[in-house]
């Protein structure tokens, strides 16, 4: 879509929530990789998120938004603050989302003011403050009724499944780039077993299911901009039964790591322990002994799945032709890939030292 068509949309989406006055200022904003986010600006002052849904990843946004009402409902219901969760605005009609001319969705949330997303970990008591964030989120939704939830994205979290889609994407090499990625698809190839270990851990009931985020990364917490404490975990897209050791998991894949999710100089690329050790024992806590021992000894595989799932969708995003994550340059998401290839093989130099319990 252009730009042009882009704002034509905004303009339609702007005239469904005419029950905030127009806005007068409406500009992207953030740093996510797969919605549209808009800053948008009410006449009154007011400031509020406006987010086209990606339609391409999320098949269901109607369903989507249902799973984003009930889960945001039951926090708030918790904690009875309006900060704490994100808060969905109906449109005119009373409706969670509109849908433009073109079919794509839009939704908007009051913007969380007097907060900051970080897009790296600057010191360790704030990524503790991340780990117990994400760790109350999934005690919070404890007691969620789990069978009202949409699955949002089917198999997202299934590494065997992800690990198979990469070997089509090599044989279709719709691109013609997989001979010059060869090494990475070696990487991929050599750790097929290690991609089915948490799946294999579920089958034989040694894995809880939970209700979990699937998305934990550092800016999907909003902090408070003088306090520094996170207020509101947002991003709920992705929340469905899924394994506590991935949330776990993508939290150290992008805020342990002591270099960017795209750094293109892999000496910088390591598992900082002591992040990932402060980070472990946040999350336990956060979690307020519900996880039990299986899932705290599978903790680390989590770290080194979520890292390694997520370097294979790069890979498999990079010989598809950059269909899925949002880029900004040539190489981008084979960048991100061989970072996150470079990281899983870090902590597999680590693995003695990333033991939490056992
Ligand atoms: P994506 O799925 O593309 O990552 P997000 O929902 O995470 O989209 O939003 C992208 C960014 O927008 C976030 O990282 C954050 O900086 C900002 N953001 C999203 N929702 C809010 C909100 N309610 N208040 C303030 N900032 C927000
Ligand atoms: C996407 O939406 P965002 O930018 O928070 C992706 C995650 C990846 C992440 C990699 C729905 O997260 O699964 O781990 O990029 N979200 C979806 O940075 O695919
Ligand atoms: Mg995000």
């Amino acid at each position: 879509m252009t730009r042009a068509e882009l704002c034509a949309k905004i303009g339609e989406a702007k005239a469904a929530w005419s029950n905030l006055g127009s806005f007068t200022y409406c500009e992207p904003y953030g740093n996510g990789h797969i919605n549209d986010t808009f800053l948008a600006v009410a006449e009154n002052g007011k400031r509020y998120i406006l987010q086209r849904i990606n339609h391409t990843v999320f098949k269901r946004p109607d369903e989507i938004m249902e799973n984003i009402t009930a889960v945001t409902a039951h926090i708030y219901a918790k904690t009875g603050d309006e900060r704490s969760t994100l808060q969905v605005i109906p449109t005119d009609d009373g409706q969670s989302f509109f849908c433009d001319s073109i079919g794509s969705y839009w939704r908007v949330y009051a913007f969380c003011e007097g907060t900051v997303a970080k897009e790296a970990v600057t010191c360790t008591e704030e990524f503790v403050a991340c780990a117990e964030a994400f760790g109350e989120f999934q005690g919070q939704l404890a007691n969620f009724d789990a069978s009202v939830l949409h699955e949002a994205i089917v198999n997202f979290h299934n590494t065997p499944v992800r690990y198979e889609n990469l070997m089509r994407a090599v044989e279709a090499d719709v691109c013609g780039r997989a001979a010059s990625v060869k090494a990475e698809i070696e990487f991929a190839m050599a750790r097929r077993d290690f991609a089915s270990i948490l799946e294999n851990a579920r089958e034989s009931g040694e894995l809880p299911l939970r209700v979990t985020h699937n998305d934990t990364k550092l800016n999907n917490i909003l902090f408070d901009a003088e306090t520094q404490k996170p207020v509101c975990v947002i991003d709920l897209d992705t929340v469905m039964p899924g394994y506590s050791v991935n949330d776990f998991g993508d939290s150290i894949r992008f805020g342990a790591n002591t270099a960017a999710e795209d750094e293109t100089d892999l000496s910088k690329v390591s598992l900082d322990l002591e992040l990932y050790r402060a980070y472990a024992d946040g999350f336990v806590r956060g979690c307020g002994g519900k996880l039990t021992e299986r899932e705290l000894e599978l903790l680390p595989i989590g770290a080194r799945m979520m890292t390694f799932e997520c370097g294979l969708r790069f890979l498999t995003d990079y010989l598809e032709g950059d269909v899925y994550f949002r880029t900004s340059r040539e190489g981008h998401n084979l960048d991100r890939c061989r970072c996150q290839f470079a990281l899983v093989a870090d902590m597999e130099r680590k693995e003695a030292e990333m033991k939490i319990v056992g």
